[in-house]
C-alpha cells in the first residue's frame, strides 16, 4: 500500500438518541404513568495505535469518520440503543493535531496505545424522570445532545530505535533484509525505496529492537532535493543513527565526502539530530579494493566507531548486531 505520512479528517462521534414521550396505555389503567423511555448514548470515536499500519494511506479516501447516533427511547420505559463506538486504527507513531491550530492533542507512541478524541453525545431523558407531585403526566422529555466534530492532523513520524541513512545505494534495503525479516526493493538504481521500511531485529541474547530504512539523502535533501524533506521528519524519533556508507568506491576520498554531504544535511535540516548516537557502517567490503578504502577512512576519521560489513555477502553482520544491541540497550 502506498506511503502516505500526512491526512487531514473530520471526525465526529455520535449524536444522543432523544428521551421518549410516553404514557401507560393498559386496559384497566385509565390514566398511565409516563413510561418514555432515555435516549442511548451517542458513539464515541476512539483512536488505537496499532504496529499492523504503516501508511496514513486510507484516509485520503477516507475523509469524514462519523460514530453511531445513539437510539431514541420508547414507550414501555424502552431505553434507546447506544450508538456503536467507533475505533480508527492508527499506525504506532502518529501525531494527532488540532487541524487549524497545530495544537497536539495527542501522540500515539505505544502499541494498543487508546485516545477517546470525540465522545458520544448523552442520550435524553425519557418523560419519566419529569414526573413530580404536581405534574405527574408531563408532556417533555429531553433531547438527546449533539456529538462532538473535530478536523484533526494526522501525522506519522516513525518511531524506531535505530534508523539507516545514506546516499542512495549504499545498501540501506540489503541491509534492512540482512539483518530482519522486511522485504524491501532492491535494486542498482537510486531511489529504489521511496517511503521507509521497519524491521525488527532479534539478537540471540538480547532484546529485540527496530531498524528503519529511510530512503536515501541527497545534496540539498533539506531543501527538498530528491525525496529530501519529507522524510527527514522520520530521522527525528529513531534513537541511534546508523549511517551507512559505500566503501567500494574507486576514489578512496568518495566515502569521506559522502559521509560529509549527509552530515550536513542533517545538520542543515535539525542540528538536534547531530546529538544522536551515531554509528558509522561501511558497507560492500566485499568489493575489490573495499578493505584498503576502509583503511582510508578510518585514519582520516580518527574514530575506531566504524564497523565494516557486506550487507549482501554478510560478513561483519554479527559484530554489527552486537554492536546496535549494546547501543539500543545503553540509550534506555
Ligand atoms: N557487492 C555488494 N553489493 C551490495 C551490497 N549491499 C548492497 N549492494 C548492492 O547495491 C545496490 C543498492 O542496494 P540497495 O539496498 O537497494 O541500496 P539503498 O541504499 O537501499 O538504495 P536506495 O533505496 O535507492 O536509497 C544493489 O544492487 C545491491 O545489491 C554489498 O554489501 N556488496
Ligand atoms: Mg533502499
Amino acid at each position: 500500500m502506498k506511503f502516505v505520512d500526512e491526512a487531514f479528517i473530520t471526525v465526529q462521534s455520535g449524536k444522543g438518541g432523544n428521551g421518549c414521550i410516553g404514557f401507560r396505555r393498559e386496559k384497566y389503567i385509565p390514566r398511565g404513568g409516563p413510561d418514555g423511555g432515555d435516549g442511548g448514548d451517542g458513539g464515541d470515536i476512539i483512536l488505537v495505535a496499532t504496529t499492523q499500519k504503516n501508511t496514513l494511506y486510507e484516509f485520503r479516501h477516507r475523509r469524514h469518520i462519523k460514530a453511531e447516533n445513539g437510539g431514541d427511547g420508547k414507550g414501555s420505559l424502552k431505553h434507546g440503543r447506544n450508538g456503536k463506538n467507533l475505533i480508527i486504527h492508527l499506525p504506532v507513531g502518529t501525531v494527532v493535531a488540532h487541524a487549524e491550530t497545530n495544537e497536539i492533542i495527542c501522540d500515539l507512541t505505544e502499541p494498543n496505545q487508546e485516545y477517546v478524541i470525540a465522545t458520544g453525545g448523552k442520550g435524553g431523558l425519557g418523560n419519566k424522570h419529569f414526573a413530580t407531585s404536581t405534574n405527574q403526566a408531563p408532556r417533555f422529555a429531553q433531547k438527546g445532545k449533539e456529538g462532538e466534530t473535530l478536523a484533526i492532523k494526522l501525522e506519522l513520524k516513525l518511531i524506531a530505535d535505530v534508523g539507516i541513512i545514506g546516499l542512495p545505494n549504499a545498501g540501506k534495503s540489503t541491509l534492512l533484509k540482512m539483518l530482519t525479516a522486511a522485504q524491501p526493493k532492491v535494486a542498482d538504481y537510486p531511489f529504489t525505496t521511496l517511503y521507509p521500511y521497519v524491521g525488527v531485529v532479534y539478537p540471540e541474547h538480547a532484546q529485540p529492537f527496530s531498524i528503519a530504512d529511510l530512503p536515501g539523502l541527497i545534496e540539498d535533501a533539506h531543501k527538498g532535493a530528491g525525496l529530501g524533506i519529507q522524510f527527514l521528519k522520520h530521522i527525528e524519533r529513531t534513537r541511534i543513527l546508523l549511517h551507512l556508507i559505500d566503501i567500494s568506491a574507486i576514489d578512496p576520498l568518495d566515502p569521506l565526502n559522502s559521509y560529509e554531504l549527509i552530515v550536513h544535511e542533517l545538520d542543515a535540516y535539525n542540528p538536534a539530530l547531530l546529538q544522536k548516537q551515531q554509528l558509522i557502517v561501511l558497507n560492500k567490503l566485499d568489493i575489490l579494493d573495499a578493505e584498503s578504502n576502509a583503511s582510508v577512512f578510518i585514519d582520516h576519521m580518527k574514530t575506531t566507531q566504524v564497523i565494516s560489513i557486506s550487507a549482501l555477502t554478510g560478513i561483519g553482520i554479527d559484530e554489527l548486531k552486537t554492536k546496535l544491541s549494546g547501543l539500543v540497550n545503553e540509550s534506555t
